[in-house]
């Protein structure tokens, strides 16, 4: 018999990227329900040559359902995360809302799978920019001990969402066309415009994409101690985050056993080609569920140090993907 899922923001940049993955996959599904807001309500979505409502998201809609996935933000998961719960469903949330809950999970397959296994009905996706950056650094750090992680990100707006997704292409025809641009989804022109990430900034003078990447990768790891710099940062780039990385590590390691290790990691593509220019870029790693590796060089200012670029889809490794390979460490 196949599984009941229900995906809560369904018409989401990430609950879209979810169906179509889960439609490729070889997952047997029985009934798939469709989450969004009042606003998307009848809309239909096609699954497996089926046209599927959209539902209005209730407690009592969440009952009699195997798993749950949610991306509707973290106040609509706050609230119904613990209700599908409570109605027998297991949980995998793309939201920061349970993320660092010591009882929840938060998981990199490739990295911490086996932190399923202690699962309380929720399990926790992490970030993208944290996703995207754990896949690479974790075979690193089972070689040569990770001390120290400085990361700087070139992040797309899709992160943002479908509207910010929207706001990109509107503001870049409204350039070409000569007419005003009026920011509305980010607070300042996207379009041909580099900012920093725009989530407020704390008190410890982190916006709050860096704190979540600085926490989160601590959590995943099992490395309260692991020191992170975080710098996060939109640019107006599509689809596709990219990060450039320096790792300090407790043992020296050369740029060739770096490629030769990440060559063969889980999750990982070396695109490493000096002699063609050929490196990770957004566009490569669009619509791919590996996180794309290159640029790999000893920091030349540190004796264990390795620098390295990569980009991955934010939308697959660093969510609707990650939770799809959740869902089947679960089953099986
Ligand atoms: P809707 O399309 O009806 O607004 P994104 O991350 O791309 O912005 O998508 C957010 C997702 O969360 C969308 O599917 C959106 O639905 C959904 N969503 C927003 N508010 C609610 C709500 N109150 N209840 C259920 N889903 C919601
Ligand atoms: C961005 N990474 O690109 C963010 C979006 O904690 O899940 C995801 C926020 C999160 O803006």
């Amino acid at each position: 018999m196949g599984l009941k899922l229900g995906i809560v923001g369904a018409t989401g940049a990430v609950g879209i990227e979810a169906i179509k993955l889960l439609e490729k996959s070889r997952i047997e599904i029985s009934e798939l329900r469709l989450f969004a807001s009042s606003r998307s309500v009848g809309k239909k979505i096609s699954f497996l040559g089926e046209e599927l409502a959209v539902q209005e998201l209730s407690s009592n809609a969440l009952r009699n359902l195997d798993f749950v996935f949610f991306s509707a933000g973290s106040s609509i998961s706050a609230i119904f995360a613990p209700k599908a719960k409570e109605n027998g469903a297991v949980v995998i949330d793309n939201s920061s809302f349970f993320r660092m809950k010591p009882e929840v999970p938060l998981v990199v397959p490739e990295v911490n799978g086996e932190d399923l296994k202690n699962h309380q009905g929720i399990i926790a996706n992490p970030n993208c920019t944290t996703a995207l950056l754990s896949v690479a650094l974790w075979p690193i750090h089972k070689i040569a001990t990770v001390e120290r992680v400085i990361v700087s990100t070139y992040q797309a707006v899709s992160g943002a969402g479908a509207k910010a997704l929207l706001e990109l292409d509107t503001q870049v025809r409204h350039y070409v066309q000569g007419k005003p641009i009026v920011p509305e989804v980010f607070p300042e022109q996207i379009a041909f415009n580099v900012f920093s990430h725009n989530s407020p900034i704390a008190e410890n003078g982190y916006n709050g994409e860096e704190n979540k990447v600085i926490q989160e990768l601590k959590k995943i790891f099992h490395c309260p101690g692991l020191n992170v710099c975080a710098t996060c940062i939109r640019v107006p780039v599509f689809r596709a985050h990219c990060e450039s990385v320096v790792v300090e590590t407790a043992r020296k390691i050369t740029a060739e056993e770096t490629r030769r290790i990440l060559a063969s990691s889980p999750g990982v593509e070396v695109i490493d080609d000096p002699q063609n220019g050929l490196f990770p870029t957004p566009i490569k790693a669009s619509g791919k569920k590996e996180v794309l590796v290159g640029r790999i060089r000893e920091d030349l200012s540190h004796p264990r140090s390795i620098s390295f670029f990569l980009s991955g889809d934010q939308l697959l490794k660093g969510a609707a993907w990650n939770a799809l390979q959740i869902l089947q460490c679960l089953i099986n």
